[in-house]
């Protein structure tokens, strides 16, 4: 036998227990193992076999590490199959996560208990594919085509409470694995308990699966897993058992040679890379308990929030008590969010507003905080005053974070005469809610303060991204090359209304305009007022006609007029008829007879300069790994997660083609299509951003 699956006989039953951490993913010594324990099992006349997890977890799925690789034999639709027939009494004790292939094995057992704290689901959507191992086919028949199709096509885990409801497990019991499982086995080999097969089950009935196919597809924006999943459901409706499983088999192929799989699957685990730095191995992060956050406003009070929902103390210093009354309000309505999704019940919100929050307006309460991250107005001067004070006053050794999202950190903190304790914790709006946060290192920022912004990261629940020092670090710097593109396009021809329109078909949550609306016009105009002040490249396009809505007094969604009026509510919005004559007026001022773009060009234009900046972000180091690029634009710019992020997604178009295209833009615009330094070495040696990775991980 295999070392990952145990075997041990206890009385008539066979006791198989999985031991392949960290989550006893069935890969293939485990499929083997699972084979060959069965088979044992019924060779010495066991009566029943029992199958239980090591450590953490029942099986949390299949080995996803093998996706792409040769499938090598015995799959784990055999496995399963080979369980369900046999002629023992098999039972699944269940505890942490049962998910995926987990589940299918489960399903294929004849009875399963659980422990209440575990979940189950079927979250093989999420990763691009649908269950392959039989879980379109029998969880039908067990907890109904409805739930069925809830759990399939969101890929949600329910605990174990609910699990029990739809019949997916037979009993809650509280207990070891092992013990529950053989006192549940030994119970129902005294009732005769006869065998379960799920095959054997009824066909489940069926429901309108062309509607829910469409609605599902529809909510996924172009991707395309769910909805697959919800044709392999329909053949458990539709045809016997084992054609099912030939049909559930085509369509997990035919996900799994897509570019959709590659990209989730490539977002899986870079979401766990990212914060795995080989600097900071051993580096003990410092101490965090009490927070301070300096300035009250959107982002402050949001950053607080945060930190108060993860058992921290903070104290929020304004520049006088009303300002701080304010931005208490403002947290009180963070908390009061939490509190309506069940995250906190009322005496939780109680003693966070009102222990755990401490107001301030002295500088002097920030005395004894561990950490203290600054959130206030977005200029140099406003900055450097504040960590002067912050210089004075906070005790050796605590970290001093600037919430800048532009702004040299290096400049701050050379204001200190402890620029080792300095670094940029750049949240993003809300910062209680958004799941990014780049963690900005300075050139001379200490590494357990660093270890200590990843740690703090971690604690808020974020996803935390190594970011080198410049202009709008990784996220915001690629940012302005790509919306300096859509510009482009407009004044060359296109309206934003389509290229907003080709990029949310393309897969991003809202295109650039409409993004810009949300986020507040007047942000973009104060980057150019800055960026003009500073000197623009004599090269550079430059426009002004969105500044002129801004003088206008049209800052977005938060006057009700930007690119879109939304004079009917946030959700409803229709082009401001004031903007194209604004973009006409100037394309006639610069001299430029507008032509006509394609969807396709414009997503392709888009992308290239998005794809071309990141690479110089990678190539200058300000990102360590394209992973890194890949995860901020994920999390914090509403990339489509299952294109996987623009460097996957440029690996998987081919990076030739996109340098053509580039250099072919480059005859136009020689400034702003210059091609990226480390674009032309990967295309010159053969190779792809992902290598990159995969070398970083070595
Ligand atoms: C499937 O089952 C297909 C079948 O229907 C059909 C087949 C024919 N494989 O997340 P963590 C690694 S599809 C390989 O940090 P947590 C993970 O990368 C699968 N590795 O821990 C990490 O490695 P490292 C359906 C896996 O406690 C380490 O384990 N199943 C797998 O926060 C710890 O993970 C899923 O989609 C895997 N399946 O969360 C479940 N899972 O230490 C996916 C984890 O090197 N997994 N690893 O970074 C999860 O959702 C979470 O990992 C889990 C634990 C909730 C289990």
């Amino acid at each position: 036998m295999t070392d990952a699956i145990g075997y041990e006989r206890i009385g008539d039953i066979a006791v198989l227990k999985a031991q392949n951490p960290p989550v006893n993913a069935l890969g293939y010594d485990v499929r083997v193992g699972l084979m060959e324990g069965i088979a044992r099992a019924e060779d010495e006349g066991a009566k029943a076999v029992l199958i239980y997890g090591e450590g953490n977890t029942y099986f949390a799925g299949a080995d996803i590490r093998e996706f792409g690789q040769p499938p090598k034999s015995p799959g784990l639709p055999e496995v399963c199959d080979r369980i369900e027939a046999s002629p023992l009494l098999v039972v699944s004790s269940m505890h942490g996560t049962a998910l995926g292939g987990g589940l299918e094995v489960a399903l294929s057992t004849h009875y399963r208990i659980a422990v209440p704290t575990a979940r189950v689901g079927l979250p093989e959507v999420l990763l691009g594919i649908l269950p392959g191992a039989g879980g379109t086919q029998r969880l039908p028949r067990v907890a109904g085509v409805e739930a069925a199709l809830d759990l399939i096509t969101t890929g949600r885990h329910i605990r174990a409470d609910e699990a029990l409801k739809l019949g997916i497990i037979d009993r809650i019991e509280d207990g070891a694995p092992r013990e529950i499982g053989l006192a549940y086995t030994k119970e129902l080999l005294d009732q005769n308990a006869p065998r379960r097969p799920v095959s054997e089950m009824e066909a489940p009935e069926p429901v309108d699966f062309d509607a829910v196919h469409d609605s599902v597809l529809k909510k996924g924006r172009g991707q395309i897993s769910p909805a697959t999943a919800v044709r392999a459901v329909q053949a458990a409706t539709e045809l016997p058992f084992a054609e099912g499983m030939k049909r559930e088999r085509e369509l997990f192929m035919e996900l799994m040679n897509t570019d959709q799989r590659q990209g989730l699957i490539h977002a899986f685990f870079s979401e766990r890379a990212v914060s795995k730095l080989p600097e900071l191995k051993g580096v003990e992060p410092r101490r965090l308990a009490a927070i301070g956050v300096i300035g009250g406003g959107t982002m402050g009070a949001g950053i607080a929030t945060a930190a108060l929902l993860s058992g921290l103390t903070v104290t929020l210093l304004e520049m006088s008590p009303e300002a701080a009354e304010a931005a208490k309000g403002r947290i009180k309505g963070n908390l009061q969010g939490a509190l309506k999704r069940g995250k906190i019940d009322q005496a939780n919100f109680e003693t966070l507003t009102e222990k755990s929050l401490t107001l301030a307006t002295d500088y002097d309460a920030l005395k004894d905080a561990d950490l203290v991250i600054e959130a206030v107005f977005e200029e140099m001067d406003v900055k450097k005053k504040v960590f002067t004070q912050l210089d004075a006053v906070c005790k050796p050794g605590a970290v001093l974070a600037t919430n800048t999202s532009y702004l040299d950190v290096n400049e701050i903190a050379a204001m200190t005469k402890r620029p080792q304790d300095v670094i940029g914790l750049h949240f993003f709006s809300p910062a209680h809610v958004m799941k990014l946060l780049e963690v900005v290192v300075a050139d001379e920022t200490a590494p357990d303060v660093v270890a200590t912004g990843f740690a703090l990261g971690k604690r808020l629940g974020k996803i935390s991204v190594r970011a080198g020092v410049c202009d709008g670090f990784i996220g915001n710097r690629i940012l302005s090359t790509y919306r300096t593109a859509a510009d482009h396009m407009i004044l060359d021809g296109a309206s934003p209304y389509q290229i907003d329109k080709a990029l949310e078909d393309f897969g991003f949550a809202m295109g650039p305009f409409a993004v810009a609306d949300l986020a507040g016009l007047d942000i973009g105009w104060a980057v150019r007022k800055r960026k003009r002040a500073e000197g623009l490249d004599p090269r550079a396009r430059d426009s002004a006609y969105a500044d002129k809505l801004c003088e206008d007094g049209h800052f977005g969604q938060k006057t009700g007029k930007g690119y879109y009026d939304y004079a009917a509510g946030p959700r409803s919005r229709v082009p401001n008829p004031d903007v194209m004559p604004l973009i006409e007026a100037e394309r006639a001022e610069q001299g430029i007879t507008p032509r006509e773009f394609t969807d396709e060009e414009i997503v392709r234009r888009y992308m290239a300069a998005m794809v071309n900046e990141s690479a110089k972000v990678v190539g200058e180091g300000i990102a360590r790994r394209p992973l890194d690029v890949d995860m901020t634009l994920l999390f914090g710019y509403g990339f489509p997660r299952y294109r996987g992020g623009p460097l996957k997604w440029a690996d998987l178009e081919g990076l030739p083609g996109l340098l053509d295209d580039i250099r072919s833009w480059a005859k136009e615009d020689p400034y702003f299509w210059e091609p990226a330094p480390l674009l032309e070495k990967l295309v010159a040696e053969g190779r792809t951003f992902d290598d990159l990775n995969k070398e970083a991980a070595a």
